[in-house]
């Protein structure tokens, strides 16, 4: 396999500047790991946040599961994020017009632009939707990922449809910073690809849930980031578990990618 650009060399063709110090992050804190921390107390994210934050890049959130959210727990949060060196990434999977998703993201009850380093959105509702969030989310230095395929048995978007957004992303570079995707997209180095649907076996949930493995994410479909959920969160030891797939992620294949 030809050598791959590292994360640093590809910082200087991010067109965003969440999206270069993302690249700087992962490789001087060398992890590609992602926690979704998929849970619905404000300190229980809390507790995830202090104990997993060394070892993460990003931490991804719902913040309408938590049942006692607060602006409060987002400066908590937030403070958690500068210690240990990570951003947030509220998984909204914004899918409106441009007018209302311009008011979701800045007001209502989460003002999720004013903490959230990262949003994503569908493209479904056409460009508008990324006009719309760029007008809020740009002057405050944010980035935006577009969903181009997902990890669900028997979703709709296929093939096709992820091509689709990757021609959107190519009019935004100035906000739009890389994908939710299962599969690379482009060898375009700027773009970040990010995967849900991991664990280190393979296999499924109840409610059509599928994963790969962090080696199958990275190494052959191309991946960057790799989020895990349920497979840390619900482990015996989760910082135990975190290391292990820290190390899938970063030391058995983004090393190995490279070469
Ligand atoms: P899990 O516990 O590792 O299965 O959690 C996966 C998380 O990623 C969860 O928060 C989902 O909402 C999110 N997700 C996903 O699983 N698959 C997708 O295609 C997208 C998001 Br997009």
């Amino acid at each position: 396999m030809p050598k791959k650009l590292n994360f640093a060399e590809r910082a200087r063709f991010a067109k965003n500047s969440l999206a270069r110090e993302l690249f700087v992050l992962l490789h001087e804190k060398k992890t590609n790991l992602s926690l979704s921390c998929d849970v619905t107390s404000c300190q229980e994210v809390l507790d995830f946040a202090e104990l997993l934050g060394p070892e993460i890049c990003v931490l991804k959130t719902h913040v309408d599961i938590l049942k006692d959210f607060s602006l409060d727990f987002v400066k908590k949060l937030e403070a958690i994020a500068l210690k240990h060196r990570f951003f947030i990434f509220e998984d909204r999977k914004f899918a409106d017009i441009g007018n209302t998703v311009k008011h979701q993201y800045s007001g209502g009850i989460y003002h999720i632009a004013d903490w959230a380093h990262i949003v994503n959105a569908h493209i479904l509702p056409g460009p508008g939707i990324i006009s719309g969030l760029s007008e809020v989310g740009l002057h405050k230095n944010r980035g935006l990922l577009l969903l181009a395929s997902m990890s669900s048995k028997d979703n709709l978007l296929d093939e096709n449809y992820a091509e689709k957004t990757l021609k959107m992303a190519e009019q935004f570079p100035e906000f739009v910073i890389g994908f939710i995707a299962q599969k690379r997209l482009s060898d375009d180095p700027q773009w970040i690809y990010m995967t849900p649907g991991v664990q280190l076996e393979s296999g499924q949930d109840a409610l059509g849930q599928q994963y790969v493995t962090p080696e199958k994410a990275i190494l052959e479909n191309g991946s960057d980031i790799i989020i895990v959920g349920r497979g840390i969160l619900k482990a015996k030891d989760p910082l135990n578990e975190a290391k292990k797939y820290r190390a899938a992620g970063w030391d058995h294949f983004y090393q190995h990618y490279q070469k």
